[in-house]
């Protein structure tokens, strides 16, 4: 099988970064001894390291060379057809007892699932290399940055991990030497890539993670889903402060005013696109640009939320992306960029459904087979992503590697919605939004396996990552506004509301700009708004929708409310909290009692 290729021997001084932390030299010899590799790679993230790899990823298959003119240094890899997605059915979060885990997790009790993994890591690296990956998470100098270890027999999670984290030695340094220091321990093995011996388990109380069973990247790349989120959610829950699947952004007014914003929004539903986005014409002298397009750590400071980045790359949904979706996206993935599971083009370009351009004449597909336009099948698997480093996105805010983070005067919610919710509308305070995060909602995508389109429920886009019961978060939540003197205000939007004909009623991507333009209003008090059951809502005059080609009566439509729509939707909201089991705060069960009393004034 492609991804399992036979151990790789370095030359002298590659491979041999070896850390002098005792506890990690411990944890290393235990997996090595529990997993039999043929030989040990410490990983220092160097150049040199990373030309031998991708050389050796070449030989063996793991990755497959591109037309070098045409996407320099990048590379595409194709993952198995079983082991394309997330596995939310396969993710386990393993606290001592089952109700820590809470009602929207998998839970699975420790002890027995030590010796279930310990039972199929056995011997597993027979024949092949473990790598030991360094590495943080966050700014080489924020108080919130984490130290986490990968050990991997994967080459394409050692190159992949290089571009998603900050890696080697930076890591070393910053555990130091003293052995309790906290750190994650992630141990990674392909198996045989089975989707009957995938398992993605988190242990919070020990900072550990085990995944076994799959190469795709949302289950491997250990830093991001699994540590980032999962764990990070616990311990910024025990430490006091946030870990999110949101996105940062800044924006800045022709005047020089900057405000930073932090959207959440579920897989696959625009977050990249949002974060990179490119006023249009009409907003001349407007500037945005990207912190994060996935995931946000955010702590107090006077009074305040301020936001980094814990991520060194994007990780991002390659099918329709364009120069008309993202324009910087395209240039940032035009240059060292591993692309998994995309089409190959005969003359060595990447190719996907979206792309800009007529479609290759003939093509291999993401599965490896001979593909022409006339196929039934799609070029690129759905779930088709890019690997890129930050530093490729031409709108990377310079603020980035700013260790205190940046100040967040906005945090926007939302979902893929055809129907229900407008485009875009201002909880009334802190508690309020969390409400509004609470419940919100969207129509699944192909991030995760699973039936794609059903509206579920996905409070703050956490559903798959809050490590923890969903009812203590949504605690956290609001004690944290209670420690907030000068807290973020809180919105909602829906990019993707249809009209009756079934077509998305509001353009998207850069005329996003247009609802981003009233929330920085908002945030600064000059924007006008209508007092509404849901919340502060614009009237068509208060967006600025000069120069847009759009129908009166789609915007209309947009900001309009159907009470009848409502009432289904408090009483999904009921249905949800009641499903949790009675784990719900009793602040948000008088939000959702107050919504309802306010459509019967
Ligand atoms: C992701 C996801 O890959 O949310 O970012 O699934
Ligand atoms: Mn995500």
């Amino acid at each position: 099988m492609k991804n399992l290729a036979p151990a790789i021997f370095p030359p002298t001084g590659i491979g041999d970064a070896k850390p002098a932390n005792k506890a990690v030299l411990d944890w290393v010899h235990e997996i090595a001894t529990l997993t039999q590799p043929e030989n040990i790679f410490w990983c220092d993230g160097s150049d040199r390291e990373n030309e031998f790899l991708i050389a050796e990823s070449l030989k063996q298959n793991v990755l497959i060379e591109l037309d070098q003119k045409k996407v320099p240094r990048s590379y595409l890899h194709r993952s198995n057809p079983n082991d394309v997605a997330r596995v939310e059915q396969f993710t386990f979060v393993c606290t001592p007892t089952k109700q820590e885990a809470g009602p929207t997790n998998n839970w699975s009790e420790p002890t027995e699932t030590y010796a279930k993994l310990r039972g199929l890591l056995a011997g597993a690296m027979r024949g092949r290399t473990m790598f030991v990956i360094p590495y943080i998470m966050g700014p080489a100098d924020s108080p919130l940055t984490k130290v986490g270890f990968e050990i991997t027999d994967s080459k394409y999670v050692v190159l992949s991990l290089r571009i998603m984290t900050r890696m080697g030695e930076i890591a070393l340094k910053r555990l130091g030497n003293d052995p309790s220091a906290e750190w994650n321990r992630g141990v990674h093995s392909l198996l045989d890539v089975n989707p009957e011996r995938r398992l993605i388990c988190h242990f919070p109380q020990d900072n550990t993670i085990v995944s076994v069973g799959s190469g795709y990247g949302g289950n491997v790349l250990l830093s991001k889903k699994c540590l980032a989120l999962r764990i990070g959610s616990y311990l910024a829950r025990t430490q006091g402060w946030m870990a999110e699947h949101m996105l940062i952004l800044g924006v800045e007014s022709p005047e020089g005013r900057k405000h930073y914003v932090a959207a959440a929004f579920p897989s696959a539903c625009g977050k990249t696109n949002f974060a990179m986005l490119i006023p249009p014409a009409h907003f001349k002298g407007w500037k945005v640009t990207t912190v994060g397009d996935d995931i946000g750590w955010m702590r107090i400071r006077d009074g305040r939320l301020y936001a980094v980045n814990p991520e060194n790359g994007y990780f991002g949904v390659v099918p329709g992306t364009s120069y008309n979706s993202n324009p910087n996206a395209m240039k940032a993935i035009s240059h060292d960029t591993i692309y998994t599971n995309v089409a190959l083009s005969d003359g060595g370009d990447v190719w996907w459904e979206g792309k800009d351009g007529e479609p290759p004449a003939h093509a291999i597909d993401w599965r490896g087979n001979h593909w022409t336009p006339q196929s039934q099948e799609k070029a690129a698997h759905p779930n088709s992503r890019f690997t890129t480093p930050m530093r490729n996105n031409p709108a990377l805010d310079p603020d980035v590697e700013k260790g205190e983070g940046v100040p967040i005067s906005a945090i926007i919610f939302g979902g893929r919605r055809s129907d229900t919710v407008p485009l875009v509308y201002q909880a009334f305070d802190w508690n309020h939004g969390v409400y509004l995060g609470a419940t919100m909602a969207s129509e699944t995508t192909a991030a995760a396996t699973g039936a794609v389109g059903r509206v579920r429920r996905d409070p703050m886009a956490m559903l798959p990552f809050c490590g923890y019961n969903i009812g203590d978060y949504f605690q956290h939540w609001l004690d944290i506004g209670k420690r907030l003197t000068n807290p973020p205000l809180i919105f909602n939007v829906n990019w993707f509301r249809k009209g009756a004909d079934g077509k998305f009623l509001w353009p998207g991507f850069g005329e996003n700009m247009r609802v981003l333009k009233w929330i920085i209003d908002r945030c600064e008090g000059s924007g006008g708004a209508l007092k509404s059951p849901i919340g502060w809502l614009p009237s068509p005059h208060d967006l600025d929708l000069a120069e847009l080609d759009i129908d009166r009566n789609a915007v209309d439509e947009l900001l309009g409310l159907d009470h009848e729509e409502w009432q289904k939707e408090i009483a999904a909201h009921k249905e949800f909290f009641d499903s949790l089991g009675g784990v719900v705060p009793e602040e948000l069960q008088k939000q959702r009692e107050q919504l309802a009393a306010r459509f019967k004034l």
